[in-house]
């Protein structure tokens, strides 16, 4: 029997591409995509508005559309999350609690909760972060998420909800555009190189941070989810990565390509969140429970991303001639 899928956070940088992938996985009519802002352009399919922070909409819709998985996308990120602390604690802790308690209570069989490596700080050994690592977060999206792995793992204890949840590093693709966090310089300097235009990065070089190519983390999303019960040891989240680099490493491989590129340097309050996260995190769990293997590293990411904005690019100017 194929699941019906409820997404919220359809519209973001993960959602954006999640929504087609899962379409293409469950069939095009089991998948419904809601935001809190009506659809992108160019969307298609079932879509709903929903504001998740709203119990009794969340509800109705689970119940009206017979849901049976949620993938619980919508939050506010990083750095967008510190403009204003409190309705980010608000935003994304009760948007988590209904989509748990309308879970529990409807019968949806199993929920992904993205996490992210924003829930570490320095009390933890940032060289190479383990799964089970202290976390004293900084930012109040780290801490809400930290929060959350905790209310999902309760949840699972005490309810028995099959909640499944990964700490996403920085996620680069060229199908959507990052939703305002502390690790979107790694996908806008590819966008400048492939404009011909210089980049102004708004972390200090020799920040090294985990990341992950799309492809990558929808694999990874969807090998977790479909993995049997019995393999998910992990019920507060699993550490996800696919590699690590700085803002200097990734401007390098760039000019290995392109040679002419530019990369300036400017960090503002992004560099304090980033200097609090891990240089690399140790995603052996996720290796060893569910067989996790990412398949892009930085110069095949390099390689990617050019390769599709350059075509992008190339595309819009015969339009424009
Ligand atoms: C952010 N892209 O920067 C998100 C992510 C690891 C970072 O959680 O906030």
């Amino acid at each position: 029997m194929l699941p019906t899928v409820l997404i919220t956070g359809a519209n973001g940088q993960l959602g954006t591409v999640l929504v087609p992938v899962l379409r293409e996985r469950y069939g095009h009519d089991n998948v419904i995509a809601t935001d809190i802002r009506p659809p992108l352009a160019g969307a298609t399919g079932r879509f709903s508005l929903l504001d998740a922070t709203d119990e009794e909409s969340l509800r109705q819709l689970v119940r009206g559309e017979g849901v049976t998985q949620i993938y619980h996308l919508g939050a506010i990120l990083s750095a967008n999350g510190e403009l204003n602390p409190l309705h980010t604690w608000r935003v994304n802790m009760d948007s988590l609690l209904n989509v748990l308690e309308v879970s529990r209570t409807e019968g949806v069989e199993r929920v992904f909760y993205p996490s992210s490596i924003a829930v570490f700080g320095h009390h933890a050994d940032l060289s190479c972060t383990p799964n089970h690592s202290v976390l004293n977060p900084t930012t109040v999206y780290g801490i809400s998420k930290a929060a959350g792995e905790n209310w999902a793992q309760y949840y699972f204890e005490r309810y028995g909800l099959d909640v499944r949840s990964l700490r996403y590093p920085g996620i680069i693709g060229h199908q959507s555009a990052p939703g305002g966090g502390t690790t979107d310089y790694a996908v806008e300097i590819f966008h400048s190189a492939a404009a011909g235009q210089p980049y102004s990065c708004f972390l200090q070089s020799d920040t090294t941070l985990p990341m992950i190519y799309m492809d990558d983390a929808i694999r990874a999303t969807l090998e977790l989810m479909e993995a049997p019960t019995a393999s998910i040891k992990v019920r507060t989240s699993y550490n996800l990565s696919g590699c690590s680099f700085s803002p200097a490493d990734v401007a390098e491989a760039i000019q290995k390509i392109l040679p002419d590129f530019e990369v300036r340097y400017a960090p503002d309050f992004r560099q304090n969140i980033a200097a609090d996260w891990p240089d690399r995190i140790d995603d052996g769990p996720a290796r060893n429970d569910w067989g996790w293997k990412p398949a892009y590293d930085l110069d095949r990411i390099c390689a990617t991303m050019l390769d599709n904005l350059l075509q992008r690019a190339e595309a819009n100017s015969e339009v424009k001639d």
